[in-house]
């Protein structure tokens, strides 16, 4: 797929499985131009948090609430994204932010299982009306930790979120009992492909312990109806212009534009980097 809102197949796919999976959402010159701006981009590694794991390693995750000038705010506000995610979500949508994860080669760490609602309902969100979607930048394997998801979770409506003894996401208990009823999917992707989530899709990855890096670009989004009811360290609704898809390749290798304004709050996984 590159142009147009997702079918109606894939749309009940969504529904049913919490997630689906779009090969080839970026032709490979939109990818390239992409990777090659995330790889050189100043402004993203100067601001990108570290995200610890429970065995020390890290994530490095930089996160903006506005789409920029630049190629990831041409992705995120292309017709092919934003019209997807209102067919999947049944309203107009804003964008809640964009982050770029970068899992480098043996130290990229892992995120424990999570629902993103498990975080924004903290966030004045009285809806899981969310979704999100993560664009491979590098192939996506088992080895370097791709995305792994827990098919239907949605389903089970927001599980408590916090900290249970040395770990931080999702209830385990929970999660435990979850993964004997639900399959277990591993999202590996080739450079292009990408994957619409539910915010209340239980998700988590494996460290990378491939000589790879695995990078991702995820693009997150509410529902206008959902405007959050108080203010938080994301958006409230924010009118979101769509732009041609044709706008991605015209955008070139744009990196950040000077100015983006990052969320540079030291977090880590105790605090949700969400
Ligand atoms: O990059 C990953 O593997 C997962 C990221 C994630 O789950 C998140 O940012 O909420």
């Amino acid at each position: 797929m590159t142009t147009g809102p997702m079918s109606d197949l894939q749309v009940k796919a969504f529904q049913q499985d919490g997630f689906v999976v779009i090969r080839g959402l970026l032709n490979a010159e939109e990818t390239l131009l992409t990777l090659t701006a995330a790889r050189q981009d100043e402004a993203i590694r100067e601001h990108s948090m570290q995200v610890i794991d429970t065995k020390g390693r890290s994530t490095n995750l930089s996160l903006w609430n506005h789409p920029g000038d630049d190629i990831y705010g041409a992705i995120c506000r292309s017709r092919r994204v934003v019209d997807s995610m209102e067919k999947l979500l049944g309203d107009e949508v804003y964008h809640y932010h964009s982050k770029l994860s970068a899992k480098q080669p043996k130290v990229g760490g892992a995120w424990e299982w999570h629902q993103d609602y498990g975080y924004w309902y903290q966030n004045g969100c009285l809806f899981p009306d969310l979704a999100s979607v993560f664009i491979a930048l590098d192939p996506a394997t088992r080895e370097n930790g791709c995305l792994q998801l827990l098919k239907g979770s949605h389903r089970m409506g927001r599980i408590e979120h916090g900290r249970f003894g040395s770990q931080t996401g999702a209830d385990p208990e929970r999660v435990e009992a979850a993964m004997k009823r639900m399959d277990l999917v591993y999202c590996e992707m080739e450079p292009g492909d990408a994957v619409f989530f539910h915010g209340n899709t239980l998700h988590s990855s494996d460290p990378n312990v491939s000589d790879h890096p695995r990078w991702g670009l995820i693009c997150c989004y509410n529902t206008r109806s959902n405007d959050p009811y108080k203010e938080s360290h994301h958006p409230n609704y924010t009118p979101l212009l769509k732009l041609d898809d044709s706008s991605i390749q015209a955008m070139g290798a744009r990196g950040s534009e000077t100015g983006k304004s990052f969320l540079e709050a030291k977090r880590d996984k105790t605090q949700s980097a969400n």
